[in-house]
């Protein structure tokens, strides 16, 4: 490992040691109360909520180090128009029939639809005022959003992944940078899914064939090396 590498398995991030706040950008996906929070989507389907909540302290220790070292922040949310026009009909179709209907009135208003309570980021790590927030209406934040042309015109080649679901919308976010040819850091404790077992193999998928879409680390290891 050289000087500005991150300790990360299977490889020390960046492969190149250009870590640099001009050159990278921490995202924070879909931390919104609908994945979070109770009475939101994940609740509504019944899954542990202190499985997605697990990252939100590690996530405000990333987000205070990186804001106070002038790294670029992104935030994303998963969200629909208020007239549906941009989702899927199977999409629908499929969470109506696990009684989490996107779109329909819950607790925490019209589920996953833009401009509702549900769908807001947690005031816990709220976005910082100059920090850019992606709303994208599927999983990956590069499908139907302009997170790569804001990213490229930054200047932004590595990307520190963080969020909720891992095996989700941060699998697929990691999967998209990866092919487009960022250098993709994902801090295993910053992320969780509806099911442990789903996060854990997540985790285990990047590690595969010398880290076929980045590599791991941790919040702590992170904080400790990042210049
Ligand atoms: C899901 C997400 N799991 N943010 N969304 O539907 O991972």
């Amino acid at each position: 490992m050289s000087e500005g590498q991150i300790p990360a398995d299977p490889y020390p991030w960046p492969f190149d040691g250009d870590l640099r706040p001009a050159n990278t950008a921490l995202i924070v996906i879909d931390m919104q109360t609908d994945f979070c929070g109770i009475g939101g989507y994940v609740d509504r389907m019944g899954y542990d909520l202190s499985l997605t909540r697990a990252p939100i302290a590690p996530i405000a220790a990333v987000l205070r180090s990186m804001r106070a070292k002038g790294y670029h922040v992104f935030h994303t949310r998963e969200g629909h128009r208020p007239d549906l026009s941009d989702l899927p009909e199977n999409k629908r179709w499929r969470s109506r029939r696990i009684g989490a209907g996107i779109g329909d009135p819950g607790p925490c208003g019209r589920i996953l639809v833009r401009g509702e309570p549900g769908w807001e980021i947690i005031p816990d790590l709220a976005p910082a005022p100059d920090e850019v927030i992606i709303d994208k209406p599927g999983k990956g934040s590069f499908c139907a959003t302009d997170l790569e042309l804001i990213l490229r015109l930054r200047g932004i080649r590595n990307i520190v992944l963080t969020g909720i679901t891992t095996d989700v919308c941060v699998h697929t976010t990691m999967r998209e940078a990866n092919d487009r040819g960022f250098e993709c850091l994902l801090l295993e404790d910053c992320c969780g899914a509806t099911d442990a077992a789903n996060h854990a193999h997540a985790i285990r998928m990047i590690k595969m064939q010398g880290g076929v879409f980045g590599t791991v680390s941790n919040s702590a290891e992170y904080l400790a090396h990042l210049p």
